[in-house]
């Protein structure tokens, strides 16, 4: 993989305090960053000298078949410096939707850009390539999109695929997969890949990649999915607030019950949570306001490879893996308050619920006093 500092001239913190923010503003940033990434807190100095001393790394962002969910997502963060991360900070060369160029100018920059920074930049990739036709079913600027990616992924040092679309193919992979699209790794064999799937991925997961990445000069731990551990090390289900009522075999039947208004479970409604890794219920989304278990609609597994052919959607699961039982809601109730496994899951609960504590009041908190930190 080819050095990160290299390039444009201005550090993380000097595009962030140029930005009009505040030292204080930076600390906070850097604190709640180092949670979000799953580190010890003991962490918080290496990240910000590496944000005070590595330079930005240029970002090219190809947006082929896909919803711009994964970019609305990522702008809608509540954090002004995660805003201003994407908005210009992360020196966003190229997005066809965010920058503020277009045309011909558009794609002379994004050339310009990829030739100065060529083997250093980050390519992030939103949308699946439709390959049928010779991939006649996404074309920019006359160009299909698997020209495209092949040409941004020369020059690439690692491959961000924001989204499940560009992770696992997402919707338009679905059966009958018209216009054959496929995920950024079957096209591109040569390069270091990272997954951040989800229909969309939160904001703060896809900028705690980014910022990993600045702050260590690798790519973080993968699971088999190609997913950093740190994000998707965990199913829904285990840092689920409705957690307590599945253990206590207390579900929702129906979206109008007084069960699901009372916040009871909703694996009976079809929720794939118990099935599903990411960080939805530690993480929440909007600056930790809510996530779909918590606005009432079950999770449809959206961070999972295939999702939408995944079986119907809002139907109950007949098997939880790992529970070893061909099993229906109310034997798993009894069974995990019953036996062994409700303290192991019971602690797994306990721990996020922790975990979440602590990330927001990391996010609340700040550093006001930078002599705790060790750089
Ligand atoms: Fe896909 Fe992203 Fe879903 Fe949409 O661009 S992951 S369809 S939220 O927007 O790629
Ligand atoms: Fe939460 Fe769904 Fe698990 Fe119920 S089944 S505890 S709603 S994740
Ligand atoms: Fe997706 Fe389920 Fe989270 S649907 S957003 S993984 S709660």
């Amino acid at each position: 993989m080819g050095t990160l500092q290299k390039t444009k001239s201005k550090t993380y913190y000097e595009s962030i305090i140029e930005k009009g923010h505040s030292r204080r503003d930076f600390m906070k940033f850097a604190t709640f960053m180092t949670a979000y990434m799953g580190l010890e807190s003991s962490m918080i100095g290496q990240v910000v000298k590496a944000m005070e001393t590595k330079k930005r790394i240029p970002v090219i962002w190809e947006h082929f078949q896909e919803c711009t969910g994964c970019s609305e997502s990522f702008i809608r963060s509540d954090h002004p410096i995660v805003a201003d991360l994407i908005l210009d900070n992360i020196s966003l060369d190229y997005s066809d939707t965010l920058m503020a160029a277009a045309g011909h100018n558009a794609e002379a920059a994004k050339h310009k850009s990829m030739e100065e920074n060529y083997g250093n930049y980050i390519l992030i990739v939103e949308g699946a390539i439709p390959t049928k036709d010779d991939g006649v079913y996404c074309t920019i600027a006359g160009r299909t999109a698997i020209d495209i990616l092949k040409e941004s992924a020369a020059g690439a040092a690692a491959i961000l695929n924001f989204g499940s679309c560009s992770s696992f193919g997402g919707v338009q992979a679905a059966h009958p997969n018209p216009t054959g699209s496929v995920p950024v790794g079957d096209i591109i064999k040569d390069k270091p890949i990272i997954n951040v799937p989800g229909c969309p991925p939160i904001a703060e997961v896809m900028t705690g990649v980014v910022m990993h990445y600045a702050t260590f000069g690798t790519i973080p731990a993968l699971d088999s999915m190609g997913r950093p551990k740190q994000f998707y090390g965990k199913r829904v289900h285990d840092s689920c607030y409705r957690r307590p009522h599945f253990d206590a075999g207390q579900f929702a039947e129906s979206f109008d019950s007084e069960e699901a208004k009372n916040g009871h479970c909703l694996y009976k409604l079809g929720c794939r949570g118990p099935v599903t890794y990411n960080a939805c219920g530690t993480m929440e989304w909007n600056n930790g306001l809510s996530f779909p278990i918590k606005s009432g609609y079950p999770c449809i597994g959206c961070s999972e490879n295939n999702f939408w052919d995944n079986g119907p959607f809002v139907e109950r699961l007949v098997n939880i893996p790992g529970m070893g039982i061909e099993a229906t809601a109310d034997k798993i109730g009894k069974i995990v308050v019953g036996a062994a496994i409700g303290g192991a899951a019971v602690h797994a609960v306990a721990t996020n619920i922790a975990k979440q504590k602590e990330m927001k009041e990391a996010a609340q908190r700040g550093t006001d006093n930078e002599e705790n930190i060790k750089a």
